[in-house]
């Protein structure tokens, strides 16, 4: 195993192996991860040259029926500012959020029980609608599970994205942090979305017990989801959850899985969050190959962010103008809006592909998580 050959293989847009993966993702010296660092960043710039985009983030429910131990949010927690914001304040702030720059608006909950009901899907889908017709962006609805006639009502009213995030793809590992739900309803609802033609994106949680070969099967399941956006985010531990004595992981691990990502999955979207370190932690995550920054949160408007409820929110930092300067620093530019839409466009999501992506995947991720 040999580091120029497999960098070389990942500019060349040739797959890595699981082990190629593995050993990549172990590499200790500085000199050999500033290199893969370096290579990310080629295979980024041959699929996206100098151009990242933005995602507007409103969290517009924080109520949640559920318990995951690594969320400040978590049903039994009464620590976390609760509120819920109405279908015209939500509309409102996408408007101010497309007004500032953004490709995207990203519309997301807990699993709220006023909206996890029939009538209240109808309602998460009447918002749907109006934040599309009136920011004219495209939309990502990260509601958590839905019924599967919910998604599609969702998909009609013009939601582009579903966001739903496995955490790991080790089964036992799952049960431990996404407390009660089941590993395959959010799999197989991530699958459906894909079929419906909906642009789908995976994330996994860094430093909840994870180990290497963990990260490696995730990689893999998610480029054998066929996702449009995989992302990496690093526990924040949280005040009043399960894990809030645990040590956040090394920052290193998540940048190298950024990195990996990028050189195992190529032209996927890599999210950049501003939720986890805010504003200063974004160089780091640009520089280890991810092209879209996450998270940016309006002030004035009362919103939270998830892992960083509050960090440079309301001193603006966390704002398209905020990000745009350290774009600059770095050399890269923000898209134009039409740059993202034809991103969009030629990745042709068909409803209802043919290809057995469904079957195929089901397998991978039974075979890959051991079971
Ligand atoms: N309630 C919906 C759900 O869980 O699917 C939508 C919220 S989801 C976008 C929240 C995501 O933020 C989680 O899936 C997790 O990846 C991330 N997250 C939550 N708490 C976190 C924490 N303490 N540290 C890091 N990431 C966290
Ligand atoms: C973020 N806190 O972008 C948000 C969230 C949900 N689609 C995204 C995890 O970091
Ligand atoms: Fe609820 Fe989502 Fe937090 Fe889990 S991660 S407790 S589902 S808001």
């Amino acid at each position: 195993m040999n580091l120029d050959t497999i960098l070389q293989k990942a500019i060349n847009a040739q797959p890595l192996t699981y082990n190629e993966i593995m050993f990549l993702l172990t590499l200790n010296k500085e000199a050999d991860y500033t290199r893969v660092f370096a290579a990310a960043r080629e295979v980024r710039a041959k699929h996206f040259q100098d151009k990242v985009f933005l995602y507007g983030f409103i969290y517009f429910s924080t109520y949640c029926k559920n318990n995951c131990s690594f969320c400040y949010y978590r049903m039994t927690n009464s620590e976390s500012p609760r509120y819920r914001k109405s279908i015209g304040e939500t509309v409102r702030i996408a408007g101010e959020l497309a007004e500032s720059g953004v490709h995207l608006i990203d519309l997301t909950m807990g699993e709220d029980p006023l909206f996890h009901n029939p009538d209240g899907y109808n309602e998460l889908t009447r918002l749907v609608r109006e934040v599309k017709e009136n920011s004219d962006l495209p939309v990502m609805v990260s509601p958590g599970l839905v019924p599967a006639g919910s998604l599609y009502e969702l998909k009609q009213a013009g939601a582009d994205w579903y966001a739903l995030y496995q955490e790991t793809h080790n089964q036992n590992l799952y049960k431990k942090l996404r407390l009660q739900q089941e590993y395959e309803h959010r799999m197989s609802a991530k699958l459906l979305a894909k079929r419906l033609g909906f642009f789908i994106e995976e994330g996994i949680l860094l430093g909840v017990g994870e180990d290497f070969t963990d990260i490696a099967t995730s990689i893999l399941t998610m480029q054998n989801l066929g996702v449009h956006q995989a992302r990496v985010m690093s526990l924040v531990p949280q005040r009043g959850t399960p894990l809030a004595g645990q040590s956040p992981p090394p920052q290193l691990k998540e940048l190298l899985s950024i990195a990996v990502m990028r050189l195992a999955l190529g032209n996927v979207l890599i999210p950049a969050s501003l939720d986890i370190e805010g504003i200063t932690g974004l160089k780091k995550r640009l520089e280890a190959g991810a092209n879209v920054v996450t998270s940016i949160i309006p002030p004035r408007t009362g919103l939270a962010g998830v892992s960083q409820s509050s960090l440079d929110i309301e001193a603006g930092f966390r704002t398209a103008s905020g990000v745009t300067r350290v774009l600059t620093e770095l050399g890269l530019k923000r898209a134009s809006l039409q740059e993202y839409q034809d991103w969009l466009l030629a990745q042709k999501p068909e409803p209802h592909q043919k290809g057995g992506v469904v079957n195929e995947s089901r397998h991978y991720w039974r075979t890959a998580a051991g079971n």
